[in-house]
């Protein structure tokens, strides 16, 4: 493998520049269609919800919060990092819906939103939350981390952004509800009985009246702002799909974090694989047409947890670089290494995608040698820059390769490739 790896920055142009290119493929998306992410995370799912946004009515998140990450560029290079806000709000026609499965800490979707406004893109009206989904607080951010320090060395690297406390909320059934919000006159007691669980539960957790107090003024002041998006999204989403309205269903995390599927305890608390698509937003499995799996072409993971294609040392400090492999929301550095086809089989066997969207081929570009996790299979690289193909049959002989013996391992076709952050940076095959 050579020393060094570069990541070649692809010039950002606009979605126009390739239209001729998109297939009626994209066109024929089942009605209800959905993006998953098939590793551990991270794998670009934003960018192609982003880009296949356009061609839907609505985007809807079903699981996870503001854990998640998704990193998208507009038409003239600008970032955007999504959290809660489904990344279908750059595309001005496309309803944004935050399902009942999702856990919402209201600050920071108000950050979020506000953030969004200042840089153009209007929210208002667009973006509808679940009266079912669960708040998630303050203190649920809290008692995440001193959860991780009482594990000591058996952290799970949680992004302690409350997610694991306010889906236990949820489960034990003393969890608050964005319908909650309606009843402010019951809602401090409900708010008083979690902060008290919470301190005789953590030492570290100073509870006290002022708390309370401060807590439900700020969201009595939340409310009146919320109220506006809350909708009935089950009968909405229900609704939508007797309209024949097209969705997209955007997945957060990965089947390989997923609480029952994934690499337990080391895994997220919801169902990021396609049964949280139908729990997540109450629409029944017959309705769904697509499910495109989202694979990087190498893998990464950030926290703890089992990792058997993993890169230590330099080797995975130079894919790191090469692919900017740092948390979206975090900061913290991925760790990295070779593509895990065992581990992808078994995803495809669990939600059975319809199609993979590979992406970061372009990552890969300068190494002369790259592995693949099934029986330590090694193929040849191609070594040039391949950020600006946008024609399967224009990239190298060894890229195609790789692909292709990729679809030929998991038995799933790639029908989308991606070789740079940008919009237009995807190859259709
Ligand atoms: P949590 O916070 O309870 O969901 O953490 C449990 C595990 O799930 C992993 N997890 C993630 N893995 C990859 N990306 C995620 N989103 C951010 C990103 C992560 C970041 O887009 O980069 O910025 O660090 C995400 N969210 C949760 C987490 O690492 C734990 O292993
Ligand atoms: P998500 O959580 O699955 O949406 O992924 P993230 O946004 O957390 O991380 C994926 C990162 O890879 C983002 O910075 C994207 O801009 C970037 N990205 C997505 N697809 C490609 C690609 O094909 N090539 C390159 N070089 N970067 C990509
Ligand atoms: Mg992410």
């Amino acid at each position: 493998k050579n020393a060094s790896i570069s990541c070649s920055a692809s010039p950002i142009t606009t979605l126009e520049d390739t239209k001729g290119e998109i297939p009626s493929r994209i066109g024929s998306l089942g009605q209800v269609s959905g993006v998953l992410g098939c590793q551990w995370g991270d794998e670009g799912k934003g960018k192609l919800v982003d880009i296949l946004a356009k061609h839907f009515d609505v985007v809807a998140r079903c699981q996870g919060g503001a854990n998640a990450g998704h990193t998208i560029y507009n038409s003239e290079g600008k970032k955007f990092a999504l959290h809660l806000v489904p990344s279908g709000i750059l595309n001005d026609d496309t309803m944004c819906v935050i399902g009942n499965g999702v856990v919402v800490h209201l600050p920071g979707l108000f950050k979020e939103i506000d953030s969004l406004e200042s840089n153009g893109v209007s929210c208002n009206g667009r973006i509808l939350v679940s009266d079912r989904a669960h708040l998630l607080f303050d203190y649920h951010q809290e008692i995440d981390g001193l959860r991780e320090a009482e594990l000591a060395k058996s952290f799970i690297g949680t992004t302690k952004r409350g997610i694991g406390p306010c889906y236990s909320s949820k489960v034990i059934r003393n969890g608050i509800r964005v319908t909650d919000l309606k009843h402010m006159d019951t809602f401090p007691d409900k708010l008083d009985l979690l902060l008290s669980d919470a301190a005789s539960r953590f030492k570290g957790f100073v509870y006290t009246p002022e708390v309370l107090k401060k807590e439900v003024e700020m969201y009595k002041k939340f409310a009146d702002r919320l109220l506006p998006f809350v909708c009935d999204t089950v009968h909405y989403m229900n609704e939508s799909i007797s309209q024949k309205k097209k969705i997209l269903v955007e997945g957060g995390q990965a089947t390989m974090l997923d609480i029952d599927f994934g690499t337990y305890p080391f895994v997220t608390s919801s169902s990021p694989s396609v049964g949280g698509i139908c729990t997540g937003l109450g629409i029944a499995p017959r309705v769904l047409g697509d499910v495109i799996g989202v694979v990087k072409a190498y893998t990464t993971r950030v926290g703890s947890g089992p990792f058997p294609t993993e890169l230590l040392g330099d080797d995975g400090d130079l894919l790191r670089e090469a692919g900017q492999e740092f948390g979206t929301t975090t900061g913290r550095p991925r760790r990295c290494g070779w593509l895990d086809v065992v581990a992808l089989k078994y995803v495809c066997q669990i939600n059975g995608f319809s199609s993979l969207n590979l992406t970061k081929l372009d990552v890969l570009s300068d190494l002369s040698e790259i592995k693949l996790g099934v029986e330590y299979e090694s193929m040849p690289g191609w070594q040039e820059d391949i950020s600006g193909v946008r024609n399967y049959m224009e990239l190298p002989k060894a890229a195609r390769e790789y692909v292709e013996r990729i679809e030929e391992l998991v038995g799933v076709p790639v029908h989308y490739i991606g070789v740079g952050p940008g919009r237009d940076a995807l190859i259709y095959k």
